[in-house]
């Protein structure tokens, strides 16, 4: 699209968590930075969005960041122009003025309801399926992100596997230095932990505690740094270090995005949750523990599959990871599962080296929606 400044409306629900502000954030931010996009990002909670960017002002009906326009979007929605391109993150719903302003305009916006994350093979099929508007002479596109070539792929930013290359064990210890984690001692493994209520984490802290391994755990707020709290007895406050046998554990600030990538990339093994920290684990080429967004039925362990057999394709220790990820999704027992994945890690991160140079191969989640718009 270079040189066509275009204007993009990106409507946002936040419906737990940081996952629906954070995958829109990273996506807006990467079509101003890199295609010249004019972007009016709308996000109903903007204390959510505050955590993952510190300068958003949480009362303020608009406000500039970073050559964007954020808009808080209330129930009592504005009068405004429609956008070239409108995004409906994750179905949320566009307001129905909204919607009649966008069937009033001569060249009908394009509009794309951006989905969420799955290696599940029907993703290929349904990515770009179009279904016109009940009343309206409009066509809502599927967009669905992926790890093939004809899905919409995954957010990456031009630079970003670059950057990761040349961020080293130096960088790694003074960023690690800055959140007060000390230099690493010996052989230490560094573990970062992003996760839901899980049944599993006492069992895994104990095991870690007892096992041969000097084990340094560092703590995201929130759902990881309560449980581990309340496994140890006392609170674990960000900044907070202690100790249990071979097991440290320290508690973290909320990181900003790039500093939570910088996290990853400077951690032995991380454990992610939910769509974007899943992604940038994998960015960060290190052996990574997925938590899934819990679903009922456990439609969710389907989609756990799905993507431990693309991902695992062709390891010769798949089996050991798999268990390792099954045990932390659902229930058994974890603690010889453990030992056996962190026996092959090494090999896993060769494996998973492997793996992002396959995904680099297919386009990123922006591109490919900037070809879809402009026809390319
Ligand atoms: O927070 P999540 O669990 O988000 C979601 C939501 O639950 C959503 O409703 C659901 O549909 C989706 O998962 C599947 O996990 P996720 O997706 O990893 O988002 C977390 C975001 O927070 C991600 O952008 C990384 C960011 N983050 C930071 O920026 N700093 C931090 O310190 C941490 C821990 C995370």
């Amino acid at each position: 699209m270079q040189n066509n400044i275009s204007r993009w409306d990106i409507f946002c629900t936040v419906i737990d968590n940081y996952g629906d502000i954070g995958v829109c954030w990273r996506l807006a931010r990467q079509l101003a930075d890199e295609y010249d996009a004019d972007i009016r990002l709308w996000v109903d909670n903007l204390d959510s969005f505050s955590h993952l960017c510190p300068t958003i002002v949480t009362d303020a009906d608009v406000q500039h960041l970073e050559g964007m326009q954020i808009r808080r979007w209330r129930p009592d929605f504005p009068t405004v122009d429609v956008a070239d391109i409108v995004i409906e993150a994750f179905a949320c719903e566009l307001p129905a003025s909204y919607v009649e302003a966008m069937a009033e305009r001569k060249i009908a916006p394009i509009w794309i309801n951006l989905e969420y994350l799955s290696a599940e093979d029907w993703v290929d099929d349904s990515h770009l399926l179009a279904s016109p508007h009940k009343h309206h002479p409009l066509k809502k596109h599927f967009f669905f992100p992926g790890f093939t070539p004809t899905t919409g792929g995954l957010i990456r930013e031009r630079d970003l596997l670059s950057v990761r290359s040349a961020f080293d064990e130096s960088d790694a210890d003074k960023f690690l230095a800055g959140l007060g984690v000390p230099p690493r001692d010996g052989t230490e493994i560094r573990v970062s932990l992003f996760c839901y209520d899980n049944a599993m984490l006492p069992e895994l802290l104990q095991e870690w505690a007892d096992g041969p391994d000097r084990i340094r755990v560092l703590v995201t707020p929130g759902a990881p740094a309560r449980q581990v709290g309340d496994w140890l007895g006392e609170q674990l406050l960000p900044g907070t270090q202690l100790c249990r046998n071979k097991l440290t554990v320290q508690g973290l600030p909320f990181l900003s995005q790039s500093g939570y990538d910088r996290l990853l990339w400077a951690c032995d093994i991380n454990f992610v949750r939910g769509e974007d920290s899943f992604v940038r684990a994998q960015w960060a080429q290190r052996p990574f523990v997925w938590q899934i967004y819990p679903q009922t039925e456990n439609t969710h362990l389907i989609k756990l599959e799905a993507f431990l057999t693309r991902y695992l394709q062709n390891f010769p220790e798949s089996e050991t990871v798999k268990r390792f990820w099954q045990r932390w999704n659902g229930s058994g027992e974890i603690g010889a599962s453990w030992r056996d994945f962190v026996a092959v890690r090494a090999s896993l991160e060769l494996h998973t080296k492997v793996w992002v140079g396959q995904l680099d191969r297919t386009r990123n989640l922006a591109d490919n929606l900037v070809r879809f718009v402009f026809g390319k």
